[in-house]
């Protein structure tokens, strides 16, 4: 969510006009910031125009391709439809008022009511950052560090992000609201993390996002979960380059690869990363992937597993813990 310079396009596509003519300002978006902020590729953009008429660009007066604001918030909304499942021939050829009964008829981007969620968002809206800093610790001690992860890390996250597709929280909102989330969950890891090291709780695991994907809550929070189930874990931040996850995992003889991806991370990226990792890694090292990236509910490389979600964790460590006490059993 980086602010997107507007660039005045100054009119409607011309080629080859008068620069000197009176101009009717207007903003446009150039195709690069578009594709980067939405999730698509460029080339992408320019099927769907030529396909399906859908999106109109403006031209700038060197020919480049400018989107008006309300066709990037209709892209905003075709993106999370497709990721919902939706096909571009259906949804791409819609009205936006069409487009955004279709999302609620089918509950995408929809925030289920609750009002202490409402309450959080608000106060990062009104400025009341210190507030809202104080609440997140103040539930986190109360409830512990899984009730906050799932009732209000997890959740919040996606109401904040929606927030932000639908216009009522700024970038830096969602900047200040990462920073504080940061801050709570690592205050409660860190005491948890000290305790598990030394322990020699397996599998021991490596937690990272690969190069491309910013995003670093899903895996501080899978973290979280991990540690909760007597993993010992070495979190690397995000966005760490191949060759030096396998340093780690080789020095440090771990038996998992964690990874967190969001839909913002292109889908061939996504699978490209992960099978170059496997190639990469020993066989035995596992590579399991979480997030809400589309991608990973289609086929993904073989020896990669999906773990679909922060609950089903648990369930996945004692299947990893079974299948070695049987290796160790052979
Ligand atoms: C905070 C935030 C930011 C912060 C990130 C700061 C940081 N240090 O992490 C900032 C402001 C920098 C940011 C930037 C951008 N963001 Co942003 N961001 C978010 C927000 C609100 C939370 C991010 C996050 O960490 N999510 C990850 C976790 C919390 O969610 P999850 O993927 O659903 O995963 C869940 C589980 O599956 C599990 N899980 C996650 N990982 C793993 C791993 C394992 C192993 C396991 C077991 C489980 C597990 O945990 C989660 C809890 O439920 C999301 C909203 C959202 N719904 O996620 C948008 C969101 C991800 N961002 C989005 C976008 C578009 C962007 C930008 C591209 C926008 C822009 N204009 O530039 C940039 C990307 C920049 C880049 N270079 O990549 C979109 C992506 C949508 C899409 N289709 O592309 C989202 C979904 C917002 C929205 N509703 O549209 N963003």
């Amino acid at each position: 969510m980086t602010n997107v310079p507007e660039i005045d396009s100054g009119r409607e596509p011309t080629h080859g006009d008068n620069a000197n003519e009176a101009v009717v300002p207007r903003a446009g978006i150039g195709i690069g910031a578009i594709a980067h902020e939405i999730g698509l590729t460029k080339d992408t953009l320019r099927v769907w125009e030529r396909r399906y008429g859908f999106p109109r660009p403006m031209r700038s007066p060197g020919g480049e391709r400018l989107y008006p604001q309300e066709q990037v918030t209709k892209l905003r909304l075709v993106k999370r439809l497709l990721d919902a499942g939706h096909r571009p021939s259906k949804v791409l050829v819609q009205s936006i008022e069409m487009l955004q009964q279709l999302a609620q008829d089918s509950g995408v981007g929809q925030d289920a009511p609750d009002v202490e969620l409402d309450r959080l968002v608000r106060m990062l809206r009104d400025g009341a950052y210190d507030d809202f800093r104080f609440e997140l610790l103040k539930r986190a001690t109360r409830g512990g560090l899984e009730r906050f992860v799932l009732d209000i890390a997890a959740p919040l996250s996606a109401r904040v992000g929606n927030a932000w597709a639908a216009g009522t929280l700024q970038v830096y909102h969602e900047h200040l609201f990462s920073e504080a989330m940061q801050v709570t969950l690592r205050t409660l890891l860190r005491p948890l993390s000290d305790a598990l090291r030394g322990r020699g709780g397996r599998p021991r695991m490596l937690l990272t996002t690969l190069t491309g994907e910013s995003h670093g809550l899903g895996i501080l929070m899978a973290e979280a979960i991990f540690s909760l189930c007597e993993c010992e874990c070495m979190g690397l931040g995000t966005q760490t380059p191949l060759h030096d996850i396998v340093d780690a995992v080789n020095a440090h003889k771990l038996d998992i690869v964690a990874l967190s991806f969001t839909a913002s991370m292109p889908a061939q990226a996504v699978t490209s990363g992960l099978a170059e990792l496997r190639n990469l890694l020993p066989a035995e090292v596992g590579i399991w992937v979480g997030g809400s990236s589309p991608v990973l509910r289609r086929k993904l490389p073989e020896g990669v597993e999906h773990v679909p979600g922060l609950t089903p964790i648990d369930e996945a460590v004692a299947a990893w813990r079974q299948a070695a006490t049987q290796v160790a059993m052979l």
